[in-house]
């Protein structure tokens, strides 16, 4: 999942590979792709999920998203964040993490351009602020992607998630975690 134009579908690419299916949603023109990765000899079906700045859909495909989140119920959610937004990225995040209970993974993609601009992230900061594995990649030069298909953490992920209400202090957050030119 994630905001569009972020990286998603060369996050998933990484993840899965050339075996991948596209389907249009039933009754739309709106795509969304399947794929699969191993996990310790098993197959694990990925989704790449149509991009959504929020989980209130604008448009058609924001809805696909929101539905596709609703009925697939994953074992896991990848949030991919273009980390030069961080602040809309996060929206996102916290809208799932707070009207679902799937753990929740946040990739940083784009963190080679992030870094190219001098902004910075308090990965640390962010991790004890969220309880849930933070990962900053370059899906295109495949840097982090290892860290982001860890399967232990993921299971941890799925074995230690818990609610928390976040919304309300993405501005306090954003203070905390994020010193932008310095
Ligand atoms: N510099 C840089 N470019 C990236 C990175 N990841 C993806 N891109 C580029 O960003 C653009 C968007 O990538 P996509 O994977 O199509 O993004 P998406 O989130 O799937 O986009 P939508 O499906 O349209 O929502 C492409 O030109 C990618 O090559 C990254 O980590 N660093
Ligand atoms: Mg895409």
């Amino acid at each position: 999942m994630g905001n569009p134009n972020v990286g998603k579908s060369v996050v998933f690419s990484r993840l899965t590979g050339a075996n991948v299916i596209v389907s249009n949603y039933p009754g739309t023109t709106v795509d969304y792709t399947k794929g699969y990765m191993k996990i310790k000899g098993e197959e694990a079906e990925v989704i790449d999920v149509p991009g959504t700045f929020s989980l209130e859909p604008k448009d058609v495909a924001e809805e696909i998203a929101l539905k596709m989140l609703r009925e697939e119920k994953p074992d896991v959610v990848i949030d991919v964040i273009d980390s030069t937004k961080l602040e809309r990225g996060l929206y996102l995040a916290f809208e799932i993490m707070e009207k679902f209970d799937y753990p929740l993974i946040i990739d940083l993609n784009m963190w080679d351009i992030a870094v190219g601009k001098g902004i910075e992230i308090d990965l640390k900061k962010l991790r004890e602020i969220l309880e849930i594995p933070v990962i900053p990649t370059v899906a295109i030069s495949g840097e982090g992607i290892k860290e982001l298909a860890d399967m232990e953490k993921i299971k941890k992920v799925i074995m230690t998630k818990e609610k928390k209400p976040m919304h309300e202090h993405l501005g306090e957050i954003l203070e905390r975690i994020e010193g932008v030119g310095k």
